[in-house]
Order: C-alpha cells, then sequence, then structure tokens
C-alpha cells in the first residue's frame, strides 16, 4: 500500500544520511525526515536491508543507496541549474563520470576505512595497533588523491561544487571531528581549507553550522 508522505529514513549518528537531508532542506522538499530508532518496526519492514539512508515515495517508490538517493533528491527538485551544477552537465561525460567517480569512492571506500580508523577512538571497536597502520596508509594515499585535485582548483572537480564535495566533505567529518587535530591540518591545510569551505557551503550550511573541529586527535578511551 502506498504511504501518504515521502520518508527519508535517517540517524543522527550517521554519515551517510547527511547530504539527504541537507539537500531535503536546501531544496525544500516536501520529506518527513524519520529518525529509524522512532519508527523500527516500519523501517525493517521497509527496507530490510536495514541501512540509511534509504527513502520511501509518497507513490510507494523505495531507494537506498546514498548515491541513489542523492540523485534522486536532486532531481526532485526539478533546478535544472542546480542539477547541472551539483550532477554535472548531460554534455559533459568526462566532468559528469568525475563526479559519480569521486561521490562514489569517497562515500564507500574513503569513508569505510576512515570509519575503521577512528571507531576505536569513539569506544565503537576495539583498537588493533596492525589494523590503524594499514588504515593509516590508505588514508594518507586517498588524501594524496584529494590534494591532487585540489592543487589546481578550488573544488574537487573544478571551480565549483558538486555532489563530489558534498559526500566527501560529509564523509570527511569523522576525521576532522575526531582525529585531524590542528597539526594534521597544518600538514594538510589545502584539505582542510576545502573542507571548511564545503561544510559551509549553502548545500551542508544547516547540518555543519556549529561543527567543532577536534584540536588534537582523540585518546583511545
Ligand atoms: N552502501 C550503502 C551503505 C549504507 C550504510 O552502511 N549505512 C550505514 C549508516 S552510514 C548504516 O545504515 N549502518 C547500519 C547497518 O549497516 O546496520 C550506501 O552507500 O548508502
Amino acid at each position: 500500500m502506498a504511504d501518504q508522505k515521502n520518508i527519508l529514513y535517517t540517524h543522527d549518528i550517521y554519515i551517510r544520511t547527511i547530504v539527504p537531508e541537507c539537500l531535503i532542506n536546501f531544496f525544500n522538499l516536501d520529506f518527513e525526515i524519520v529518525e529509524i530508532d522512532s519508527a523500527k518496526e516500519k523501517f525493517v519492514k521497509d527496507f530490510p536491508i536495514r541501512t540509511v539512508p534509504s527513502i520511501i515515495t509518497a507513490g510507494g517508490r523505495k531507494f537506498f543507496e546514498q548515491q541513489a538517493v542523492n540523485d534522486y533528491l536532486i532531481g526532485l527538485s526539478g533546478n535544472k541549474k542546480e542539477m547541472a551544477l551539483l550532477l554535472g552537465d548531460g554534455d559533459n561525460l568526462d566532468h559528469r563520470t568525475e563526479i559519480t567517480m569521486i561521490t562514489s569512492f569517497s562515500g564507500s571506500d574513503y569513508l569505510n576505512v576512515l570509519a575503521a580508523y577512528a571507531k576505536p577512538y569513539l569506544g565503537m571497536l576495539p583498537y588493533n595497533k596492525e589494523a590503524e597502520d594499514i588504515a593509516l596508509e590508505k588514508l594518507a594515499n586517498m588524501h594524496r588523491f584529494y590534494e591532487e585535485k585540489l592543487a589546481n582548483q578550488q573544488f574537487l572537480t573544478g571551480d565549483h561544487i558538486t555532489l563530489a564535495d558534498l559526500v566527501t566533505a560529509t564523509s570527511m567529518k569523522l576525521g576532522f571531528a575526531v582525529t585531524y587535530g590542528k597539526e594534521w591540518r597544518a600538514e594538510h591545510k589545502a584539505l582542510s581549507d576545502w573542507f571548511d569551505r564545503v561544510i559551509h557551503s549553502k548545500y551542508l550550511e544547516t547540518h555543519f553550522k556549529n561543527f567543532k573541529w577536534t584540536d588534537s586527535p582523540a585518546a583511545l578511551p
């Protein structure tokens, strides 16, 4: 049976729900934002795979996976100018593909490695030195990739913000909130300045207006 309202399932501890929530706010889309803890039974019934973000439309269509959800919400806005800015212009295949590539990479591989590194500092995973060293090496490589992109341009795929910037910056939130202290930021100035620009952009400001950077890496609990 069709639902009455468009629903975005979310949870405030999670990262992948930040961009969808911000897009709903930015485009003023008619969605109810539902915390999964307050609607456990319905959420599990609607999405037996149990991951967020996930949406169910008023007409009963169900979509999950951050990439698909973001794409859908931007498309639903009907705002052609913003669609071209955020997702890339259909006539520029290279640019559009680069946006998709970075969006997918940052919302999966990068975030998974960063979460594995940061979670022991939040008491969410047991600490393991060997696993940390592997994660740090992978992260250093990944940060180099982003820094090369930012060497000659303001944002990851050019001189305006795209979905690639929004997803990458939100994925990095865990780092800047927990482990990337002042020293790290001085060594990664371009990346830190870019993060600051993106989180305080018109797209993400609703979520990040009170964002607190960590001064120094969190200690293990
Ligand atoms: N590939 C999915 C991953 C979704 C995912 O793992 N979401 C996390 C929150 S950021 C989640 O729902 N975790 C709960 C769980 O896996 O049970 C995507 O990109 O959306």
